[in-house]
């Protein structure tokens, strides 16, 4: 039995893509922010600081998105990740690269141009953009590399490397951040985004990362 908690952010696309894409079978609630259910005592036994994603999984609460899909992966048959150890680092040292250095500069796009309206009624501060955008020309090169080699990132089939980093560049359709410079990306971006698993997660967030 698993239950995965979500809202409307990036980290629960990850996780939900993941599980569509291992075909797993699970229960979903979707938290609303803005009425604080993250913070509902039920949830704190999920998730002890009340953030989301989070699951449960036979009853063991499992958080941390990048982990969420690991442990999916693993559970399942490691089609997206990797039983041999080098293979696997392989595949973390992609997870990791993009949560570190390129999400961690997206997350900045979010934050100024979504966050910012739509809870503090404030408007994004073009020098945060700024240095945003100076990190990522220097870190997506990398990422565009990695596309002129294979058709998916880690490989020439998908991994968790792929739906995280997806979540994450998605963020092109809500905000400032522009992905029409690398061709590869966004060649591999209408690739995941044609796979069944999309359609399915989105059907959970109907309004997409619109808040
Ligand atoms: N590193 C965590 C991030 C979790 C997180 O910060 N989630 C945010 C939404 S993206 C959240 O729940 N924020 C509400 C809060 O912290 O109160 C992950 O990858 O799952």
């Amino acid at each position: 039995m698993l239950k995965i908690y979500g809202g409307k952010t990036y980290n629960a696309v990850k996780v939900l893509m993941t599980a569509e894409e291992l075909g797993l079978d699970y229960d979903y609630v979707s938290l609303d922010f803005k009425k604080g259910e993250h913070k509902m005592p039920e949830f704190l036994k999920v998730h002890p600081l009340g953030k989301v994603p989070a699951m449960e999984h036979n009853g063991h609460p499992i958080f941390e998105s990048n982990n969420m899909c690991r442990y999916m992966a693993n559970i399942s048959d490691k089609r997206l990740y990797s039983a041999d150890p080098l293979g696997a680092a392989k595949i973390d040292q992609t997870v990791d690269f993009i949560g570190y250095h390129i999400g961690r500069w997206i997350t900045v796009y979010f934050v100024q141009d979504i966050v910012m309206k739509a809870f503090y009624d404030k408007d994004p501060d073009p020098a945060a953009i700024k240095e945003a955008a100076g990190f990522l020309e220097a870190q997506l090169p990398y990422i565009e590399r990695l596309l002129e080699e294979n058709d998916f990132l880690c490989r020439d089939d998908i991994t968790i490397a792929d739906p995280i980093a997806f979540a994450l560049i998605m963020a092109h359709e809500y905000t400032s951040f522009d992905i029409k410079p690398y061709n590869n990306i966004c060649k591999w971006y209408d690739r995941m985004k044609a796979r069944p698993s999309y359609a399915a997660t989105m059907k959970h967030l109907p309004e997409g990362y619109k808040l």
